[in-house]
């Protein structure tokens, strides 16, 4: 068995198109309706209408990245009952119009974060990359979050200061928008007071209530997407670890366990993502694979380089701290033992040759993602080859 080779396509305003795609070597994309707002269902027109544009170049559409999950539902208040409904008709839909995997997060607020999309590599490429100082930086001197200095010790806050009296007014721009004004996939966009307001509807919300939380919802969606033959799988925190003030209950083995035994079912799984779960050392990620195995329904296979400072950069697939052939050993045996073919796409890539001349989707562009997947299919088949699986 081998995995599904995909990429993600942002739609029909990505600047990376279907064809590219397909000559970089996929069979599918992961898609979404970014257009739907979050909350709203997903009509069985507008899926037919994407699955459509993905068909005629060739390609399947089988796994969406994602269907958002709304902030009443994180925060049980407002329309969350309303909102639980329509996310149980899009299920209805999407299963309807033929697809399999559902991808999900519970990130509060915000989904991923960086705060640099350029960080030169030494060979001209960029990475996209996570420096402790510059986010906290951005949380004290930009953002201006009230409770923000209790969360830093005295040391990380004078670092932070350092760091920021460096910042030309440009930088302290860019950050600003890296930071607030949303990534690729992120469904929502923030002025600072739009953002502070957003905090508030998280106080009083720890781990643990958060935790009640998607168990609940898991409880009343996990049964649905049995039903109707889906699998749900939820993308685990990026970065790994509360940022903000806000909880983050996604994060380590310990997390996707406890996930999963709150609404057992095969319908209840993860979308294995290393480039998150890898930013923590204490995340054992081909022994996760080889635990968590069989609920694992879509992957995310992506490298990063950690410093001892709590810093991260995006590295080269088959470089940085994962060890990308152990990962990978553990996703050929799993797939043997399985008999199934699991979707994966190559998680992001670096600015790279022509793209560095393009504009676009910071970590999406078209060659740094085409070089990823062609290094990954590479190192499946040398494995499954060496292990006798076709
Ligand atoms: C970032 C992505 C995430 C992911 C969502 C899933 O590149 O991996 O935005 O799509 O967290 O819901």
């Amino acid at each position: 068995m081998k995995l599904e080779h995909t990429m993600r396509w942002f739609g029909p305003t990505d600047p990376v198109s279907l064809w590219d795609i397909r000559q970089a070597g996929c069979t599918g994309v992961v898609t979404a309706l970014h257009q739907v707002p979050v909350g709203d269902v997903w009509t069985v027109a507008a899926i037919r209408e994407r699955r459509a544009l993905v068909e005629a170049c060739g390609m399947t559409w089988t796994v969406i990245e994602s269907l958002p999950v709304s902030e009443d539902i994180k925060t049980r208040s407002g329309h969350f009952r309303q909102h639980i409904e329509r996310y149980k008709e899009s299920l209805h839909n999407v299963a309807a119009c033929g697809l399999k995997v559902v991808t999900y997060n519970f990130m509060p607020i915000l989904d991923w974060m960086r705060t640099d999309l350029a960080f030169e590599m030494p060979d001209g490429s960029r990475a996209l990359r996570f420096e402790k100082d510059a986010f906290i930086a951005f949380d004290l001197f930009l953002l201006k979050r009230s409770a923000a200095a209790e969360d830093y010790t005295p040391a990380e806050i004078a670092s932070a200061e350092q760091r920021f009296s460096t910042m030309t007014e440009p930088e302290k721009k860019a950050l600003y928008q890296t930071a607030l004004q949303g990534l690729p996939g992120s469904e929502e966009t923030f002025t600072p007071e739009h953002f502070i307001d957003a905090l508030r509807t998280y106080e009083g919300i720890d781990a643990a209530s958060l935790k009640q939380h998607l168990f609940l919802f898991l409880q009343e969606i996990v049964p649905v997407a049995e039903e109707l033959g889906l699998k749900l799988a939820i993308h685990p925190d990026d970065p790994p670890y509360p940022i903000l003030g806000l909880p983050r209950i996604v994060s380590t083995e310990q997390d996707a366990k406890e996930l999963l035994a709150a609404a057992p079912s095969p319908a209840n799984g993860l979308c294995f993502c290393t480039g998150s779960y890898g930013v923590r050392p204490d995340n054992d990620l081909p022994g996760m694979v080889r635990r968590l195995g069989d609920s694992i329904h879509f992957l995310h296979l992506r490298n990063t380089s950690r410093d001892a400072a709590g810093n991260f950069f995006e590295a080269d697939h088959l470089a940085g701290d994962t060890d990308m052939y152990a990962v990978m050993r553990e996703l050929v045996l799993l797939m043997k033992r399985r008999r199934v073919s699991l979707p994966m796409r190559p998680d992001h890539g670096h600015q790279m040759l022509d793209d560095l001349r393009k504009a676009t989707n910071p970590g999406y562009s078209a060659i740094g993602r085409l070089r990823g997947l062609a290094e990954l299919r590479g190192l499946e088949v040398g494995i499954a080859g060496a292990i006798g699986e076709d």
